[in-house]
């Protein structure tokens, strides 16, 4: 999965897909370095960020799912409200990827469910200013998995059939450097949830801090894409239904030699 973040202040691409015209060229570019899939967003969730108005978000990310979806990309919407996720849907899109699992907008999964697409449930704890606040675990697998396991059972309750539901760790959001690597350890206990597992976890602040210098300074968001494509290989060999990620070409090599290795094991 390609990201196309069409926002001003996505904490690693911010502003440089920000046009209709430039978000839709670099989707196509993501396509061609061998993404299966590109990832829409026109809300930015870095921590601290404050929230983007309906119409402006609206505005940002349907007309690039329409015109990606005219030149026949398979695309996702990445979105908190319903009335964008069901905009995206008429447009073309064929995967919602909400990253408060459906928490934030009381009208989303009813939406998701009446538009018959997929549905990617991140674990969430919050809105981005303040979700670092939240980032308490006694046992983070454990307990990540739990609220997982919570909230699939109360979309499949709600109307979305279970084999629609994609579900996600949440990497970064409401946890420290340690959790997001106490969660990529523990994909398989993800996996048991019986859900296929995206994960995100391109160019984030955990990458930054195991990459810091002796003097603890983490290298810039563009200089974490060799570690990503490695975390993307380890990600797909413990069995990860897809990684999102913005540097496509080298996950997309990754991904295929884990692949091979464990088609060979
Ligand atoms: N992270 C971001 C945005 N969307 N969607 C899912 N499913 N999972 C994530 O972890 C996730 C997401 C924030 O990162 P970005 O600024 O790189 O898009």
């Amino acid at each position: 999965m390609g990201v196309v973040n069409v926002t001003p202040d996505s904490f690693s691409d911010g502003g440089r897909w920000f046009d209709t015209t430039t978000a839709v060229t670099h989707g196509l570019d993501l396509v061609a370095g061998g993404a299966d899939l590109v990832d829409v967003g026109g809300e930015s969730t870095r921590p601290g960020a404050t929230r983007v108005d309906e119409d402006e978000e609206l505005r940002r990310g349907v007309p690039v799912v329409r015109a990606l979806t005219a030149e026949g990309v398979v695309v996702s919407v990445d979105t908190m409200r319903a009335s964008v996720a069901a905009r995206a849907i008429d447009a073309g899109a064929a995967l919602v990827n909400d990253v408060s699992g459906g928490l934030a907008d009381p009208a989303m999964v009813p939406a998701v469910a009446a538009g018959g697409v997929p549905f990617v449930v991140m674990h969430w704890r919050g809105f981005s200013h303040d979700m670092n606040s939240r980032a308490v675990y006694g046992d983070v697998v454990g307990e990540v998995v739990a609220e997982l396991a919570l909230r699939v059972e109360a979309e499949v309750g709600a109307g979305i059939p279970p084999e629609r539901l994609v579900i996600d760790p949440g990497l970064g959001f409401a946890k420290r450097a340690e959790h997001d690597l106490s969660l990529v350890a523990g994909l398989g206990a993800l996996r048991s949830l019986g859900r296929p597992v995206l994960v995100a976890r391109s160019r984030k602040r955990f990458l930054g801090h195991v990459l810091s210098d002796p003097e603890g300074v983490p290298p810039p968001a563009e200089g974490r894409d060799a570690a990503t494509a490695a975390l993307s290989a380890i990600a797909a060999y413990a069995g990860a239904w897809a990684v999102r990620v913005h540097d496509v070409p080298a996950t997309a090599d990754a991904v295929r030699v884990a692949h091979a290795i464990a088609s060979a094991t």
